[in-house]
């Protein structure tokens, strides 16, 4: 999407309608806040942490959003433009439980090499604790990051190489499906 103007074109709108789940008169309106935050189209990991520290006003979600922003950022331009934004906002907000699934997985699959290591799923459980820190009430055995992660692994790893395939993410998230739902800070808005 080249320079911004007020208004997506008609052209714009047909190919955003087919690539998302979001209709007209939701695009324009997403269109319209985005460009409110970002006058010049293009959205730069620090505005985007700062959507998120919204959110978690008493944590710090800085890492958790600058993982986050990674994979918004589907072409690794460094920003993210409208485009990229509703697609990611689509399947996060409306998309299947497959397709939010997938999205996931490319999130804790930091190096994207196909498998989450365990080390990458500390990461990313890591980035969750500092940004909801002690506003969330934990289980004994999910008390720090390390503890939460082991039990992860402890269910999902079926074959115990100590990393997990996408289908034993899959199978994993059905019994616990906050591994998914933890992404989506626009979840109460869409
Ligand atoms: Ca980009």
């Amino acid at each position: 999407m080249g320079k911004s103007q007020s208004k997506l074109s008609s052209d714009q709108l047909l190919e955003l309608q087919k690539s998302t789940y979001f209709d007209r008169r939701e695009l324009q309106q997403w269109y319209k806040d985005f460009l409110k935050d970002c006058p010049s189209g293009q959205m730069d990991k620090a505005e985007f942490q700062r959507i998120y520290k919204q959110f978690f006003p008493f944590g710090d979600p800085s890492t958790f959003a600058e993982y986050v922003f990674n994979v918004f950022d589907a072409d690794k331009s460094g920003t993210i433009d409208f485009k990229e934004f509703i697609c990611a906002l689509s399947i996060t907000a409306r998309g299947s439980v497959e397709e939010k699934l997938l999205w996931s997985f490319q999130l804790y699959d930091l190096n994207n090499d196909g498998r989450i290591s365990y080390s990458e799923m500390l990461s990313i459980v890591e980035a969750i604790y500092k940004m909801v820190g002690s506003m969330m009430k934990l289980p004994e055995d999910e008390a720090t990051p390390e503890k939460r992660v082991d039990k992860i692994f402890r269910a999902m790893d079926k074959d115990k190489n100590g990393e997990l395939t996408i289908d034993e993410f899959k199978e994993g998230s059905k019994q616990d499906p906050t591994i998914v739902s933890a992404l989506n800070i626009y979840d109460g808005l869409v």
